[in-house]
């Protein structure tokens, strides 16, 4: 961002140029001193929006308690992205017969892998059409890498283990996260993104659709904030260890 003043400071500065600036300010006459000084305001100013490319989201269930693991998105019409941000490939674990992650967000065209890291061979499968597929039983080596063509909501289960629940949610866009421990989750906006929609979506989450996407025109200074109505589902608890499969 060029300073109005013209003095070329940038937001990428830090604060721990402020020091070094006043020093310099000291040493000059008043009327270079007018201009540094604008100089330094405008390097401040340029600091305190450091963060103003990180769009924060918060969510809150019925109780105004922090909700993890909620996946938030923009829409794809939603402001010039980082496209160097597109990740190669995404992985989709199977540990202690479970997925890990239980939900794993990916940009549209990106390929998941599946290993598995059990001893015990999987059958990963989806009914989420057009993204369904089917990896017969392995172990050991992963198969090829499923590549998500469509967005949507792909669900994920193993034929063996019927406790095995897991998502990965394709979205169109490159600039998506979710939510942690406190609830929030960060956004990486670009400056020039303006009239967004900012989603969220968690198979625990039950209030209307319309009420999972809000839209903003410009980088909310406040961050967003979702606050569900309705009571969450349960949490999903995979079955582990409660079988034991030594081969197949
Ligand atoms: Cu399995």
């Amino acid at each position: 961002m060029e300073c109005a003043a013209g003095h070329g400071c940038r937001r990428t500065r830090g604060h721990r140029l402020l020091s070094t600036a006043v020093v310099m300010v000291n040493r000059l006459t008043n009327k270079e001193k007018i201009g540094e000084i604008l100089g330094l305001v405008c390097l401040v100013f340029g600091s305190g929006l450091a963060m103003a490319g990180e769009v924060s989201v918060f969510v809150t269930d019925a109780d105004g308690q922090p909700v993890p693991n909620v996946v938030v998105f923009i829409d794809q019409s939603g402001a010039a992205m980082d496209l160097q941000h597109r990740p190669d490939a995404a992985v989709m674990d199977q540990r202690d017969v479970s997925f890990v992650p239980h939900i794993l967000v990916v940009q549209k065209g990106s390929t998941v892998e599946f290993p598995n890291s059990d001893v015990v061979a999987h059958h990963v499968y989806s009914f989420s059409r057009p993204n369904n597929f089917v990896l017969p039983l392995y172990k050991g080596t992963s198969p090829d890498p499923v590549t998500m063509t469509h967005d949507g909501v792909v669900t994920l289960g193993c034929n063996i283990h019927d406790g095995m629940l897991g998502y990965i949610v394709v979205v169109e866009t490159n600039v998506f996260g979710k939510t942690d421990s406190a609830g929030v989750a960060s956004l990486r906006v670009d400056d020039s993104a303006s009239d967004y929609g900012i989603n969220i979506w968690s198979p625990r989450i039950r209030d209307s659709k319309e009420s999972l996407v809000q839209n903003v025109s410009v980088i909310p200074v406040d961050g967003v904030s979702f606050n569900l109505q309705k009571s969450l589902r349960p949490a999903h608890i995979d079955q582990s260890g409660a079988v034991a499969w030594d081969d197949y």
